[in-house]
């Protein structure tokens, strides 16, 4: 089944998606999804001057082949770019079998292990007292699983809390916002909001928090042992995961399951993670990590070591990408959690979905390939707006991670 054609979409419903387009000679296409949050034309141009020219004429049904050809037969291989333009690719062409086929994608991965997949809602607050009442309608609203962020007391700005009544949005128009901040203000504040939490929501309901890479290894490892009392389903991201070691030193304090990788893009930013058994879970989308592809193989590696998976759905995962997830989600047996940051319903006035919400988990309904379809001419109305990701700097300027 020869691949005829293929192109990108962009488009800003809301906030940018960038789309891939792959058709072969039988009249099927799929899609992929290749946005990178900021960074979204990047990830267009790699994949319209070098990806695309290359894919024509190839057998769209050998996906592992076109796999390799892409990351191993690459000499300037992984990095966020390239491995949103194999993700995409990938993801395209299990939809097209998905539909060559006639079954959900999750079929093609060893059917479904579950009936449903376990999301956890975001519930977000200016306060201590409004972070909690947000995880509150949550839990009213269904959901068993909860990630809470709170602003921090004395500072200004504070990632995941929504401003006002507008849904939160990391990516801002425009350049990129500085934003302040101060990890022990934010190490003495963390323990009495979880406090509050667990004691006004009770026992029953999984507790979530992301510290979006902001402590350093012996911060983190204070952090998440003072934590133990409330015991939290995760600690996302609690420090920068390029030092893969400096997990080891959270491991030594703490037994706060940690989550990581929501930035990594291959099997090789998980290894000494995985096997050290340093991390509980996987963050590491099949949007971001190479596809379905490669996340079935990091999942079967993790799978050895009792690691589970829990991937990233922010808004910046499209719609396609979420399905991609989900399809993974339904049908391994380490899987763990998905996070699930709904899209805006403008949304859906171009892409239409085969996954709902419902009460608390995910379903998946009986479509064909990943179940996603997008609707052109309504994308064309959305063109893309430049957004970018605020930098963070410490209170006395120092250049900090974001
Ligand atoms: O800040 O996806 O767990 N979720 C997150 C996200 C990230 C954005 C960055 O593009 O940390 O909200
Ligand atoms: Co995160």
């Amino acid at each position: 089944m020869k691949i005829t054609g293929a192109k990108v979409i962009v488009c800003c419903p809301s906030r940018n998606f960038v789309t891939l387009k792959i058709e072969t000679e039988a009249g099927i296409h799929g899609l992929g999804d290749a946005t990178l949050n900021g960074r979204e034309l990047a990830v267009v141009a790699f994949l319209e001057e070098y990806c695309i020219p290359a894919l024509l004429g190839r057998d769209a049904r050998q996906i592992e082949d076109v796999w390799h050809y892409f990351y191993r037969g690459v000499y300037w291989r992984r990095g966020a770019v390239s491995m949103a333009a194999l993700s995409a690719i990938d993801l395209a062409l299990w939809d097209i079998k998905g539909k060559a086929l006639d079954t959900p994608v999750y079929n093609l991965l060893g059917g479904r292990s579950r009936d449903a997949v376990l999301v956890y809602a975001h519930a977000t607050g200016d306060s201590l007292a409004s972070a909690v009442e947000s995880a509150a309608r949550c839990a009213e609203a269904g959901y068993r699983a909860i990630r809470i962020q709170a602003a921090v007391p004395g500072l200004t700005d504070t990632y995941g809390v929504a401003k006002g009544k507008v849904p939160y949005e990391p990516a801002k128009r425009g350049l990129a916002v500085e934003e302040r901040w101060d990890t022990a203000r934010y190490l003495s504040f963390l323990p009495t909001l979880f406090a509050e939490a667990r004691q006004q929501l009770g026992p029953d309901v999984h507790l979530l928090h992301d510290v979006h890479h902001r402590c350093t290894p012996i911060e983190a490892a204070r952090l998440a042992k003072q934590l133990e009392p409330y015991h939290l389903w995760w600690l996302e991201d609690p420090v920068a995961g390029e030092l893969q070691e400096g997990l080891r030193l959270i491991r030594q304090h703490s037994t706060t399951p940690i989550a990581i990788g929501e930035v990594f893009n291959t099997i090789y930013d998980y290894t000494t993670l995985i096997t050290e058994q340093l991390i509980d879970f996987v963050r590491m989308p099949p949007a971001h990590g190479g596809g379905i592809t490669h996340l079935m193989k990091v999942a079967a590696l993790a799978g050895v070591y009792h690691v589970r998976t829990g991937f990233h759905g922010a808004t910046d995962i499209s719609p396609v990408g979420m399905a991609a997830s989900l399809h993974v989600d339904v049908t391994i047996n380490n899987f763990g959690i998905q996070e699930h940051m709904p899209h805006q319903e403008i949304v859906s006035e171009v892409f239409d979905v085969g996954y709902q919400f419902e009460r608390g988990v995910m379903v998946l309904d009986e479509r064909p390939g990943l179940g996603v379809e997008i609707d052109e001419e309504q994308a064309a109305k959305f063109p893309y707006r430049a957004a970018a990701l605020p930098v963070n700097r410490l209170t006395d300027g120092t250049l900090w991670h974001w």
